[in-house]
C-alpha cells in the first residue's frame, strides 16, 4: 500500500454493524447481505480500518423511518413475518409490492433499520463536522417508495440522509453509479432545486425499474435538478470515466453543493450477476476519486453488486481511495473466507471481456452533448 494525494487528507468514517450481513433474502435471491462482512474483512485485512473512525452502528428509530415512508408502510414492516405473510388481509402484498423481488424474510425490518441506522450516523458525522467523508456500504437502496419496498430495497437510507443533511446543507449533489435508475431518490426530490440527483443505469425502456430516460429532468422547483444518463449494454472503463467526468465536472462547478452523497453500487462491473456492463474495479473507483478531488464533504454508501467477491473487491478499493490509500494487489493471505477469492488472489481481477460495447463513440456523444445542455440551465 502506499499513500498519494498528500493535499487532501480528508477525516475518514466506517460505519458498520456487522448483524447487517446476517440477514438472508432468501436461497436463490441475488442480493446477498453477506457480501458485506467480506467486505468488511478485506479493509480490515489492508489495515484500513487502523486509518478511519471505526462506527459501530445502531438501528435507525421509528421515528426516523417515518420522516420519508408512511405509518402504513412501517407499521406493517414491523408487523409482518414469514409465518403470518400468507395471512395478512387480501390485497396487502399486492398493496406493499411484496414478491420475488421483495421477498418477506426473517427480521427484514430488524435488517432496514440497521442500514438505515448506519447512512443517518454517516450523515450526523457530517454535520457536525467530526467527519470529511463518510462511509456506510451497507447503504444505498435508492428503489424503496414512500409507501412500499422495490427492487431489494426496502427503506431509503439514501433519501432520509439527504433529508437529514438539507437540515443545515442548502444544496445537496447525488450521484448513482449503480447499474440500475436511482428512482426512489430522484423521485422523492424531483420537485425541489435544493437536491440535484445524477445517475448513470442501463435504460432500454423495459430494464429495471424502467425509468430514467434523458428527458426526466425534474419539475416545478426542481425543473432541470434531475439528470439520467441512459447507457446501453458492455460501456467499457474509458467511455464510462470520460462521460462521467465531463459531466460530474461542470456538474460541481454550476450547482456548487454543499455535500455530495454518491452511490457506489457495485452491479455496474463487468461479470455482475445482474450486471451487462464492463467496468473493471479500477474505472469504478475513478469516478469516487474524481468526485473526492473537489474537496466537498462526501456521503459515501453501497447499493447493488451480485457477485460478492467483486462487490467486497471494489468497496475495499474504493475505502483505500478515499483514505488516499492505493491498495497492492495481492489480497491479505490471512482473512476469513479467502477462499471466495480463489477465481484469482487479486484485488483487481480483468472484468472486462464479456459483452459487447452497443455504446457507439456517436450515441456517447450526443448524449454527453445533451447532459451538458441540462446543466447549462443552471446558470442565470
Ligand atoms: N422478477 N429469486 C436492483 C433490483 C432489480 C422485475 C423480473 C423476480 C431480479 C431477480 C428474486 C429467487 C439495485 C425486475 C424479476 C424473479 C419481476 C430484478 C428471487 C432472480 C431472482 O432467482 C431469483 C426466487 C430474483 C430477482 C433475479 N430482479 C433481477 N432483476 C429486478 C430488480 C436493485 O441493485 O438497484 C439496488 C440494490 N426486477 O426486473 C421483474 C420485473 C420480478
Ligand atoms: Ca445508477
Ligand atoms: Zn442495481
Amino acid at each position: 500500500n502506499y499513500e498519494f494525494g498528500s493535499t487532501y487528507a480528508p477525516r475518514v468514517s466506517y460505519h458498520f454493524n456487522p448483524k447487517v450481513s446476517s440477514y438472508h433474502f432468501g436461497v436463490r435471491h441475488p442480493m446477498k447481505p453477506f457480501r458485506l462482512m467480506l467486505t468488511d474483512h478485506l479493509v480490515s485485512g489492508y489495515g484500513l480500518h487502523k486509518i478511519m473512525d471505526l462506527y459501530e452502528t445502531r438501528k435507525a428509530s421509528d421515528d426516523e423511518l417515518l420522516e420519508f415512508h408512511t405509518d402504513d408502510y412501517i407499521n406493517f414492516l414491523k408487523k409482518v413475518n414469514p409465518d403470518n405473510v400468507n395471512k395478512m388481509p387480501r390485497g396487502t402484498l399486492d398493496k406493499f409490492n411484496i414478491g420475488d423481488d421483495c421477498p418477506i424474510f426473517h427480521n427484514l425490518y430488524e435488517y432496514s433499520s440497521l442500514y438505515t441506522g448506519a447512512s443517518l450516523d454517516a450523515s450526523r458525522k457530517l454535520l457536525n463536522g467530526q467527519s470529511d467523508i463518510a462511509i456506510n456500504w451497507s447503504g444505498g437502496l435508492h428503489h424503496a417508495k414512500k409507501t412500499s419496498p422495490s427492487g431489494f430495497c426496502y427503506i431509503n437510507d439514501i433519501v432520509l440522509s439527504i433529508l437529514n443533511l438539507l437540515r443545515f446543507h442548502p444544496r445537496v449533489l447525488y450521484i448513482d453509479i449503480d447499474l440500475h435508475h436511482g428512482d426512489g431518490v430522484q423521485e422523492a426530490f424531483y420537485t425541489t432545486d435544493r437536491v440535484y440527483t445524477v445517475s448513470f443505469h442501463k435504460y432500454n425502456g423495459e430494464f429495471f425499474p424502467g425509468t430514467g430516460n434523458y428527458d426526466e429532468t425534474g419539475c416545478s422547483n426542481g425543473k432541470h435538478f434531475a439528470l439520467n444518463v441512459p447507457l446501453k449494454d458492455g460501456i467499457d472503463d474509458d467511455s464510462y470515466i470520460n462521460l462521467f467526468k465531463s459531466i460530474i465536472d461542470p456538474l460541481i462547478t454550476s450547482y456548487n453543493p454543499t455535500v455530495i452523497i454518491q452511490q457506489c453500487g457495485a452491479d455496474s462491473l463487468g461479470h455482475d450477476r445482474l450486471g451487462c456492463f464492463n467496468l473493471n474495479i479500477k474505472a469504478h473507483g475513478e469516478c469516487v476519486k474524481f468526485v473526492k478531488s473537489f474537496g466537498i464533504p462526501m456521503l459515501v454508501v453501497g447499493g447493488g453488486g451480485y457477485t460478492p467477491k467483486n462487490v467486497s473487491r471494489l468497496w475495499t478499493y474504493e475505502t483505500g481511495i478515499l483514505n488516499n490509500v492505493l491498495l497492492s494487489p495481492e489480497l491479505p493471505s490471512d482473512i476469513p473466507f479467502l477462499n471466495y477469492f480463489d477465481d484469482e488472489y487479486s484485488l483487481y481481477p480483468v472484468l472486462d471481456d464479456l459483452y459487447e460495447n452497443k455504446n457507439s463513440k456517436q450515441f456517447l456523444e450526443d448524449l454527453r452533448i445533451r447532459c451538458l445542455e441540462q446543466i447549462r440551465y443552471l446558470k442565470g
